[in-house]
């Protein structure tokens, strides 16, 4: 039996048991019964439990279908001649055939005669309530009208019920046989080569991982990995960003970002009150730095104005991780030997800027930065380009910019298929001399540089319009549960 049902399954995929029951005209008990000696093998099936109302005989329909209906009964009962009412009624329910045998006008009272006689009305009868009967035994039910049944269920011959069913289909072990597949190759076997003899389950390469139950990855964290890669690929280093407090001497002055611009008063930059100052800075590169600002050097006239060391000393969460990068600058300068650098960074920047659906006061900056002698924005072109090209975006066009720290400096935007537009991706630019010189940076060396967020990329790459979907407070974790992992290039 278990191999028909099985194969029956590997012809039709699914299988009710109820319907097995009628196909293989056994009782619906015996079916379950297989099925549970099938699960005791594997996973051949799955079984999904079914509750349906379905109509089952009564003790006494069973009777009735077994040995024929009280009036037909009672009419075979009824010999040619005839035969006294008191007689008949001697007879196994007798008064239930004989009302309804007179009501089927298969009967009738001679009363000519003394004493009256029950005679025959009709030379043979058809059992219907037999025959339907039997069909209702085997499922078949649905034969009948619903007036027969409402009549049968009135005469306590049916009665309605729950049957508790399965539906089987194949399972992940799904055979043909209940020889139990064997899923791993064991030394055991080898040895003794007794793996002659066994079935092995074939592998499912369809299968797919199991889901993790926790350690979910942000989709910003996932697109910052991608980045990294990309960057690693690319022979890049990661730089040190794990200081969001810098003082305003690194962030800005070592840029050669005069103290006097906008972008370094409080509406534009988070001070931070305690630790208010930095007082630690190499003494002279200080100087060199105060001098560049203020009277010029390198070729430059400088800004020409009263460069304070208060204003310096300032700490504040940095706005950039472009601090980081001059850091890492001047620490590359004190060598013996200035050695090329490709170095990049990804990390949180803090700006006091006006907050809006896709812009917060703290994003990622993601920097690439590369020092040799000889550079040029032909070269900076190039290398964003294929960094660009990794994230699957190639039509570039640039637009001239301005940066504090780099000259000439330019703005990147790419023609974005999935948006159907031309969108800004980025800023780039060649640092100027008054940031590497007072640093140390030998003549001929120039650093090309370019930036980018984690944010919008990551918005664009899985359809956020607002970013307060994406990070802060009211953010669904499901929807880091559910985000698919991410293919910059797809
Ligand atoms: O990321 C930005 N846009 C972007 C990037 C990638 C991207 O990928 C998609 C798959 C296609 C899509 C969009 N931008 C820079 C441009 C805009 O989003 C802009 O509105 C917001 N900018 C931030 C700054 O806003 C206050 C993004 C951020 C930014 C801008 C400049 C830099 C870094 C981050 C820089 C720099 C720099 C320049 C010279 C030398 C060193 C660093």
């Amino acid at each position: 039996m278990a191999e028909k049902i099985l194969k029956y399954l590997h012809d039709n995929g699914e299988a009710s048991t109820l319907k097995l029951a009628e196909l293989f005209n056994e009782a619906h008990q015996k079916i379950i019964g297989t099925l549970k000696s099938i699960q005791a093998n594997g996973d051949l099936v799955t079984a999904e439990p079914v509750s349906e109302k379905n109509i089952e005989l009564t003790d006494e329909g069973k009777l009735v279908a077994k040995e024929g209906s009280h009036e037909a009964n009672l009419y075979k009962a009824v010999p040619e001649s005839g035969i006294a009412q008191a007689e008949l009624m001697k007879f196994p329910n007798a008064k239930v055939g004989f009302s309804k045998a007179m009501s089927n006008g298969w009967i009738f009272v001679d009363k000519a005669v003394n004493p009256p006689l029950v005679k025959r009305k009709v030379p043979n009868i058809t059992d219907l309530v037999q025959d339907h009967l039997k069909l209702v035994d085997v499922g078949k039910h649905s034969e009948l009208t619903d007036k027969e049944k409402a009549e049968y269920k009135k005469r306590k011959l049916i009665q309605e019920a729950v049957i508790k069913s399965f539906l089987l289909k194949k399972g992940p072990e799904f055979n043909l046989s209940l020889n139990k597949l064997e899923t791993d190759l064991t030394a055991d076997m080898l040895t003794s080569g007794n793996w002659k003899n066994l079935k092995f389950k074939s592998y499912n390469f369809d299968a797919l991982g199991a889901p993790p139950t926790s350690g979910f990855l942000h989709p910003l964290l996932k697109v910052r990995a991608e980045f990294r890669q990309i960057f690693l690929e690319m022979g890049f280093s990661e730089m040190p960003t794990n200081n969001y407090v810098e003082s305003s001497f690194w962030n800005f002055d070592a840029l050669f970002q005069p103290q006097q611009h906008p972008a370094r008063d409080a509406h534009d930059t988070f001070f931070v009150s305690d630790p208010q100052y930095s007082n630690k800075f190499p003494e002279d590169y200080l100087q060199r730095v105060k001098t560049v600002h203020s009277k010029g050097g390198y070729g430059s006239q400088g800004y020409r104005y009263d460069w304070k060391l208060k204003e310096a000393q300032k700490n504040l969460l940095r706005t950039h991780t472009t601090a980081v990068s001059a850091r890492m600058l001047y620490k590359a300068a004190q060598e013996k030997e200035f050695k090329p650098l490709k170095l990049f960074s990804i990390d949180k920047v803090f700006r006091n800027e006006t907050l809006d659906a896709t812009h917060l006061a703290e994003f990622h900056q993601v920097e690439g930065v590369i020092a040799d002698y000889g550079l040029t924005l032909g070269d900076l072109i190039g290398v964003f380009a294929e960094f660009f090209k990794k994230l699957g975006i190639t039509e570039l066009e640039f637009k001239p910019a301005y940066n504090p720290y780099t000259e000439p400096s330019m703005e990147i935007f790419c023609f974005h298929p999935g948006l159907g537009k031309w969108i800004e991706i980025g800023n780039s630019g060649v640092f100027r001399p008054e940031m590497l010189r007072p640093m140390g940076i030998p003549e001929g060396v120039t650093v090309i540089a370019w930036g980018l967020s984690l944010e919008r990329p990551t918005m664009i790459k899985y359809g956020f319009n607002n970013i307060r979907d994406l990070v802060g407070p009211k953010v669904d974790l499901e929807m880091v549960q559910k985000s698919p992992i991410c293919r910059l290039n797809k």
